[in-house]
């Protein structure tokens, strides 16, 4: 198949998206990666936020930097170029300015209702070839988020929970209760990627939690995350609330799953990560609004992590 040909550049440019997953709301990540005629690699760059120049787009800015744009014969990017004057020009127009460009390999069709098909068959149209889709799971996957806030409205819904050896559920804040630091880390990374964490009134009640990135570095000048607390009961103290938006989270109080879901949507949250107590998990569970379960258990030494989907949730984005 021509398209495993790319399949390591494509992982570039996946690797090249991941960086910023978190960043770029409400646009996906996307990376690319341009190849010379004899298909060596010779850069790489992702879509680091919204407004900001798009991938490919970037990838071309930064060869012209680097005096490699006149080598670039293909360009292989996570997802089909834009063909739209968006917040920035269409990628297709930025990509047919350079003749010596002849190809271009992409992962996964653009979800978007508005670009859908557009970009791919506009680049075949101008005479280019075009290739795809290449790795398109792992593509579609990268955007889970994206794919489903443009075709149902909502965020991407991520929960996550620590159990320890007894079964029983570990408050979500987590310092001190890691035995590894792997798995302090892979927690921050989590609400890394996230552009709201999703809270109960209880879980804030009993340990006080920041909800904040620390154990690795946040992504640089990142809007304020949504911190979306269920306090059916308004037991939220306001010294609390104010602590938090001084952290920096923008504070929403929904009176049901749906409605916080809804909200989050309109606001272009790609993914939500809930971290809350047992009610609020069996809440989620039990709603059928989720779509990512992660769990870390805790045994005496180390962690184990599972990673669950939602029978019905379409990992591959096209909900
Ligand atoms: C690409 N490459 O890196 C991204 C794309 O408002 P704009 O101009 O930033 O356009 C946003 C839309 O463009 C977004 O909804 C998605 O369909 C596409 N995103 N496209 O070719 C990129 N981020
Ligand atoms: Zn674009």
């Amino acid at each position: 198949m021509e398209t495993q040909k790319y399949e390591r550049a494509m992982r570039m440019a996946i690797n090249a998206a991941e960086q910023f997953v978190g960043a770029t709301s409400p646009n996906p990540p996307v990376g690319a990666v341009a190849l010379d005629a004899k298909g060596k690699i010779l850069l790489g760059a992702g879509h680091a936020r919204a407004g900001e120049a798009h991938a490919e787009a970037k990838l071309l800015q930064l060869a012209e930097q680097m005096g490699k744009i006149k080598e670039i014969e293909t360009i292989v990017v996570t997802l089909e170029p834009c063909n739209h004057q968006g917040k920035t020009g269409p990628c297709t127009a930025a990509i047919l300015k350079h003749k010596n460009i002849r190809r271009v390999v992409y992962g996964a069709l653009d979800p978007n209702p508005s670009v859908a098909g557009g970009g791919a068959e506009f680049l075949k149209k101008a005479g280019l070839e075009v290739i795809g889709p290449c790795l398109e799971e792992e593509c579609q996957f990268l955007i889970r988020g994206f794919a489903k806030n443009v075709l149902v409205g909502l965020p991407w819904v991520t929960m996550k929970a620590v159990f320890d050896e007894k079964n029983s559920m570990i408050p979500p804040t987590g310092a001190k209760t890691f035995s590894s630091p792997s798995a302090l880390t892979f927690a921050h990374e989590l609400r890394k990627r996230a552009d709201a964490i999703w809270t109960g009134s209880g879980t804030i009640l009993a340990d006080n939690p920041e909800f904040t990135v620390r154990h690795i570095p946040d992504h640089p000048k990142r809007k304020p995350r949504y911190l979306v607390i269920s306090d059916r009961r308004a037991r939220v103290p306001d010294n609390y609330k104010k602590a938090a938006e001084q952290r920096g989270f923008e504070l929403l109080f929904p009176a049901s799953l749906e409605e916080g879901l809804e909200i989050l949507g309109k606001k272009g949250v790609l993914e939500v990560l809930v971290e809350g107590g047992p009610m609020l998990r069996q809440a989620f569970l039990e709603s059928g609004l989720w779509d990512e379960d992660v769990v870390i258990k805790k045994h005496s030494t180390e962690e184990e992590i599972e990673v669950r989907f939602r029978e019905e949730t379409d990992v591959h984005g096209t909900h």
